[in-house]
């Protein structure tokens, strides 16, 4: 077991995204020292798509105020484009980061998968982050530990179990561990892939410490310090853009529009709660990677398929009086809808992670906060407007 690590300096790259913000909040409360560096570039985004979340969020160095006069912890605020060295080198030289967690990164498939200026746009933003994050830590902190967000979407849907990011292969009487084979579904999900292949190597050449985070779709709004005042609260998208499938259907289910399981609604993922993300986040940091090794973690507490949360959202919707309704539609993406999914995920419940499961409390909570915001829902940002074609 590695050591604990407390009172750290942490850096998070992306801070003002719908998981960057709060696992900010969440290591500033622990007692770690946070500074939070983004470009706004997913507001940028959304504004130019028609895809703005439900429920206004301040800015950056607004949100940290009403943290610190919530709470009395500080989160220092950097405003710039990290795809841009001179950025990111100034901030790892002033700051000293001993944690970086890597969020920033364009982290929509439908977006990615719109056009061409679009998908340059994703290439680019996301691969010279991760590459400047590299430099930025073998120049200027070689001791700080990256905690890479990877995706589950990197090994597709293969027809075999997934490992825990390692296989051990045996080829003609000899074996060897690789990293599990990649098949991405979209060209955000490969860019994930090439930014662990772009990892991997500097781990080998120069020894960095890294933790790769393969983690399945996201759902939730609450977190302990994201309950504390309103404005605290994570940009939670429901388009077809920037939303997840669970915050998707459950908005869909308020609207009165039936919910939109794209084709046979077979697809399966792993899913995770919110507040699992923060756990998970810190976990990693606080019982950081060794020097020269690439650690992998699954990122998910529980599969389902798209029927089965469909399923799940229209009862606890109808128990709430909700009369929800299901459709099927013509699935914009080309993926599988009907397949084996059996991912490995045991080593973050053995660093200590403490899973909470999608029940039906969890939902109801989180249809009562989207009641409170009906008025707020753009009926025209639910169906897909992007195809991958
Ligand atoms: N889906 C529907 N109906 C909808 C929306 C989605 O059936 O209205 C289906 C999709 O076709 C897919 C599944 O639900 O099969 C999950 O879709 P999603 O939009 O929730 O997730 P995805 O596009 O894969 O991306 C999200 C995050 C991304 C993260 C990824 C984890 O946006 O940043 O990397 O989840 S994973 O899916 O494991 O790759």
């Amino acid at each position: 077991m590695s050591e604990e690590k407390t009172g750290m300096r942490v850096l998070i790259l992306g801070g003002d995204g719908y998981l960057g913000w709060p696992t900010a909040m969440d290591f500033a409360k622990a007692g770690h020292e946070v500074l939070v560096a983004d470009n706004y570039l997913r507001r940028i985004i959304a504004e130019a798509t028609d895809s703005e979340p439900l429920i206004e969020t301040p800015t950056l160095t607004e949100r940290a105020a009403i943290f610190e006069a919530e709470t009395g912890y500080r989160i220092a605020v950097k405003i710039g484009d990290l795809a841009q060295p001179e950025f990111m080198f100034h901030i790892f030289q002033d700051f000293e980061p001993e944690a970086v967690v890597h969020y920033a990164e364009q982290p929509s498939a439908p977006y990615s998968m719109k056009g061409f200026s679009e998908a340059r746009e994703t290439f680019k933003n996301n691969l010279d982050v991760t590459f400047n994050c590299i430099w930025a830590v073998k120049e200027h902190a070689p001791q700080a530990h990256i905690i890479k967000l990877g995706t589950m979407g990197e090994y597709g849907t293969p027809n075999i179990d997934i490992e825990e990011g390692w296989i051990e292969i045996e080829h003609k009487g000899r074996k060897d561990t690789f990293l599990f084979p990649r098949a991405a579904g979209s060209l955000y999900h490969t860019t994930k892939v090439l930014d662990t292949d772009l990892l991997w190597f500097y781990v080998r050449a120069h020894g960095l410490r890294v933790t790769d985070l393969m983690q399945g779709p996201v759902y939730g709004i609450s977190t302990d310090e994201a309950d504390l005042n309103p404005r605290l609260c994570p940009n939670f998208h429901y388009d077809d853009i920037f939303g997840t499938v669970v915050n998707r259907f459950l908005v869909q289910a308020v609207a009165g529009i039936p919910l939109t399981v794209y084709g046979k609604g077979g697809q399966t993922r792993g899913y995770l709660n919110l507040r699992d993300t923060l756990q998970c986040v810190r976990l990693a940091a606080e019982k950081p990677a060794a020097e020269g090794q690439l650690r992998v973690f699954n990122q998910l507490t529980e599969t389902f398929s798209v029927n089965e949360l469909a399923d799940r959202v229209k009862t606890v919707g109808d128990q709430m009086g909700l009369n929800v309704k299901i459709e099927s539609i013509l699935n914009p993406r080309k993926e599988r809808e009907e397949h084996y999914y059996n991912p490995s995920h045991s080593g973050l419940l053995e660093l200590g992670l403490q899973p909470h499961y999608m029940n039906e409390a969890v939902l109801g909570a989180m249809l009562e906060r989207i009641i409170e915001n009906r008025d707020r829902i753009v009926g025209s940002r639910i169906m897909p407007r992007v195809r991958w074609s």
